[in-house]
C-alpha cells in the first residue's frame, strides 16, 4: 500500500487537493493464550505487515463522510446523529472510535475519511480492531487530546463493544497500538503490563494459512464463551469470593465446584486455565529459544480450542492436522475467536513454498475451498504515516 496510493484515493473520493492525515493501524497475529484475555489472562500477540490505512481531513461542518477504498462504499452521518448502524458494518468501527471522544465530553467537528485496508476480513487477524485503532489514534491527533496510549487502546475496545457488538478483551488493539517490529508482546491482561520478547525464530517462519470461511456462528458463540466463562467463576465464587476471574482459578477448584454442577461449563474453563498456564511455559521456551517445545504447546491449544472450548470449525481442523507430522512444521493452532478465519503455523522458511503447494491441493480438495497463505512479518504497532 504506498502513501501516494492513499492519497489520489482520498482525494477524488472527496473531490479536493487537501492533504490528509494517513494513520497506519496494523492487524496481528497471536502466538499463544487465546481466549485468555477477557480471562484476566495473559496473551502472546505481534502487529503484522497487514494494515488499516484511515486518510482523514476536516469538513467545515458537523458532517462525518466515510469512503471504504476496497469496497467503493460510502456512507454519512451528522456528529449528532452518531448510532451504530445496522446493514453495513465497517462503517460502525470508525462510528464507535468517534463515539469514545464524544462520551469524554471532546468537542468534535466534521471530518472526511477513506479507509484502505489489506488485512483480510474474517481471517481472525483483528481487521476490525485496526481500523477502530486507526480512527482512535486519527482523532487523537486531529483534537489535540493526548491521549495515553493504554486509553486509546481501551476506547478502542469500547468502539468494538459498543459498535459492533462483540464483547471482546483488549488483545487485538493492544496488539494494534503497542506493536513493535520483530518483537511479540507478553501482555498480563489483568494489570496491562507488557514486556516485549523477541521473536527469534530461528530460521522458521510464522506462516498464516487462510481457510477463507467465516461462520455465522462466529460473534454470537464468542459473546456465549464469555459468559460460559463467567458463569464458571460465579460458582466458585460461592465458596471462595476472593476469586475474580479464570485467572485465579485452579483445576482443583474446577474440579470440585464446576465439574459437579455442569461438564460443558468445567470443560470450557478448564480449557481456558489449561490456556493459562501454556502461555506462560511457552513464552518462557520462546525466550530460551526452544521454539520446538513451544510448536508442541501450539499444537496443544489447538486440541483444547476444538474440543474443549469448542470454537474451532472442520475447515480449521483440517488445516492443522494436515500439518502435524509435517517435520518442516513446529507447531500450528487456530488462531483468534475462531470459527474460521487462519491457522497460525511455524515452518521452517526453506520449507514454506512445498508446504503451500502441497496443503493448498488437499485444502481444495478436501472442502472445494481455496486456501490463501501468508508469511507474517512482525512490524511496529499504529503510527501516522503523513500530515
Ligand atoms: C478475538 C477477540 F477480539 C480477542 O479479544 C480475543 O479474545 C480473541 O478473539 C481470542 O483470543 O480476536
Amino acid at each position: 500500500m504506498t502513501t501516494d496510493n492513499i492519497i489520489s484515493g482520498f482525494q477524488s473520493a472527496f473531490g479536493t487537493q487537501s492533504s490528509p492525515l494517513i494513520v497506519r493501524s496494523p492487524g496481528r497475529v497471536n502466538i499463544i493464550g487465546e481466549h485468555t484475555d477477557y480471562n484476566e489472562g495473559f496473551v502472546l500477540p505481534a502487529a503484522i505487515d497487514k494494515a488499516a490505512y484511515l486518510a482523514i481531513s476536516f469538513r467545515n461542518d458537523n458532517e462525518i463522510h466515510l469512503f471504504a477504498n476496497d469496497m467503493n462504499e460510502t456512507f454519512s452521518i451528522g456528529i449528532d446523529d452518531l448510532r451504530p448502524i445496522g446493514d453495513i458494518s465497517w462503517p460502525n468501527y470508525i462510528l464507535g472510535a468517534i463515539a469514545q471522544f464524544k462520551k469524554r465530553g471532546i468537542a468534535l467537528k466534521g471530518f472526511n475519511a477513506s479507509l484502505t485496508s489489506d488485512v483480510p476480513i474474517g481471517a481472525g487477524l483483528s481487521s476490525s480492531a485496526a481500523v477502530e485503532c486507526a480512527a482512535i489514534y486519527a482523532m487523537d491527533h486531529f483534537f489535540e487530546t493526548k491521549l495515553d496510549r493504554i486509553t486509546m487502546v481501551k476506547m478502542a475496545q469500547k468502539a468494538e463493544h459498543e459498535y459492533a457488538g462483540v464483547m471482546c478483551g483488549i488483545m487485538d488493539q493492544f496488539a494494534s497500538i503497542f506493536g513493535k517490529k520483530d518483537y511479540v508482546i507478553k501482555l498480563d491482561c489483568r494489570s496491562l503490563e507488557y514486556e516485549y520478547v523477541p521473536l527469534n525464530l530461528q530460521g522458521y517462519k510464522v506462516l498464516l494459512l487462510n481457510t477463507n470461511v467465516k461462520h455465522s456462528l462466529a460473534s454470537s458463540e464468542y459473546n456465549t464463551r464469555r459468559q460460559e466463562c463467567e458463569l464458571g467463576v460465579a460458582w466458585i465464587q460461592e465458596y471462595n469470593s476472593q476469586i475474580k476471574s479464570l485467572r485465579d482459578v485452579t483445576i482443583e477448584m474446577l474440579k470440585k465446584y464446576v465439574e459437579p454442577k455442569d461438564q460443558l461449563i468445567y470443560r470450557r474453563c478448564k480449557y481456558v486455565v489449561e490456556e493459562k498456564e501454556r502461555l506462560l511455559k511457552g513464552c518462557e521456551e520462546l525466550q530460551q529459544g526452544n521454539i520446538n517445545a513451544l510448536g508442541i504447546r501450539m499444537f496443544q491449544t489447538h486440541e483444547g480450542l476444538s474440543k474443549d472450548y469448542v470454537v474451532s470449525c472442520k475447515e480449521l481442523d483440517f488445516l492443522v492436522d494436515a500439518v502435524k507430522n509435517d517435520p518442516a512444521v513446529l507447531g500450528a493452532r487456530m488462531m483468534g475467536g475462531g470459527f474460521g478465519g487462519c491457522t497460525i503455523n511455524l515452518v521452517k522458511e526453506e520449507a514454506i513454498d512445498d508446504l503451500i503447494e502441497k496443503i493448498s491441493k488437499v485444502y481444495t480438495e478436501s472442502t472445494g475451498l481455496e486456501l490463501t497463505a501468508y508469511v507474517a512479518q512482525i512490524e511496529n504497532g499504529t503510527e501516522i504515516i503523513a500530515q
